[in-house]
């Protein structure tokens, strides 16, 4: 007789624990203890049942029946809380409102420029090529015709690594590179970052170039001029007019400066131009046959022109920015408005 009640205590120990713990509304969890905890319920009727049992078994089955309830009263307490604090959260999360979309980042106004550069020279014929950023001297300096004593060759000028290594300052130890592997006609665009020991604001050490080289056969001034027009219109307005001043750098003969007429005032005279009505955007020239020398090329086979142009300068010109430095700061403001 005892045994068979201690059976059914447990069994319904078991049964009440499930059904709380199961019930998924406080309508599911009341009809749960009603059946279980409810003064006509499984454990009411288990303690009615007691009474039937000999004196002897009474205190045994009594105290299991007390444990049993209790832990049952202490599981519905706990499905309780727990629907409570659900329903709580239910609150203040609508599910309803649209997510919150992670900001996206999008290409840095110099890597927009270089490309727009690049995609114009690209539809002019050149191919783009690309290199280190640690070069030689050699590269750098001597195989572009720079005199040993160049001012450019000093401390004062350029960043070295060691004695023999230092930061290109300027992308063109690539079209030297270039011309060593490939026989001519070469047309090539070189894009990338150059340094000088350099700071204002409109200098920075670290800057990014974009330099061109074209060698062929029987290429002119008339070639350089033509080229330059064509980036010059594509890259700021179709009725952008270009001046050459003379110039001298020392890889190319003859050399020239290029002035685009002021984009604000349009060649009258203004505050960006200095009153001068030309901005300066790039150098230019045909390359100097000494340079030929150095990669294996015929001076009297082949002639070719190249330039060369600051990508911050051609940003802030089209951009109107007066200071460099807004590139390199991060500030989202200003990267936010490209
Ligand atoms: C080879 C032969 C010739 C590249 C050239 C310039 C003129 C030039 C400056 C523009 C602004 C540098 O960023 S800047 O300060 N560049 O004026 N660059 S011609 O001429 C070359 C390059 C490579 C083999």
């Amino acid at each position: 007789m005892s045994e068979r009640l201690t059976d059914k205590i447990e069994e319904a120990r078991l049964k009440a624990l499930a059904a709380f713990e199961a019930a998924a509304s406080k309508e599911r969890l009341e009809a749960a203890r009603i059946e279980f905890l409810g003064v006509k319920g499984r454990f009411a009727e288990l303690m009615k049942a007691l009474g039937t049992l000999d004196k002897e078994e009474r205190p045994q089955a009594g105290a299991a029946a007390n444990s049993a309830r209790g832990e049952a009263a202490a599981a519905f307490e706990a499905a309780r809380a727990a629907l409570e604090r659900a329903e709580a959260r239910a609150d203040w999360l609508d599910v309803t409102l649209p997510g919150r979309r992670p900001p996206t980042g999008h290409q840095h106004v110099i890597s927009r420029t270089a490309a727009e550069i690049c995609a114009i020279f690209g539809r002019l014929g050149f191919s783009l090529v690309e290199g280190p950023e640690v070069e030689t001297d050699y590269y750098n300096f001597e195989a572009l015709n720079f005199p040993r004593d160049h001012p450019a060759r000093d401390m004062q000028d350029t960043l070295f690594v060691s004695a023999d290594l230092l930061l290109r300052t300027h992308t063109s130890p690539m079209q030297v590179r270039t011309m060593e592997k490939n026989p001519p006609p070469v047309w090539v665009v070189v894009p990338g970052k150059t340094y000088r020991r350099d700071s204002d604001v409109s200098h920075s050490p670290m800057f990014h170039q974009v330099e061109g080289l074209a060698v062929d056969q029987g290429l002119t001034f008339a070639d350089l001029k033509g080229v330059l027009t064509a980036f010059a219109t594509a890259m700021f307005s179709p009725d952008t007019k270009i001046r050459l001043r003379p110039s001298f750098f020392p890889f190319t003969e003859p050399s020239a400066e290029v002035d685009i007429a002021c984009v604000l005032c349009r060649g009258r005279g203004c505050r960006l131009c200095k009153g001068t009505g030309w901005l300066e955007i790039l150098g230019s020239g045909m390359v100097d046959p000494a340079v030929y020398g150095f990669v294996g090329y015929d001076p009297a086979r082949v002639s070719g022109f190249a330039f060369g142009l600051g990508i911050e300068r051609v940003a802030m010109l089209k951009y109107g920015l007066e200071d460099i430095r807004l590139f390199y700061e991060s500030d989202l403001r200003f990267l936010t408005q490209f």
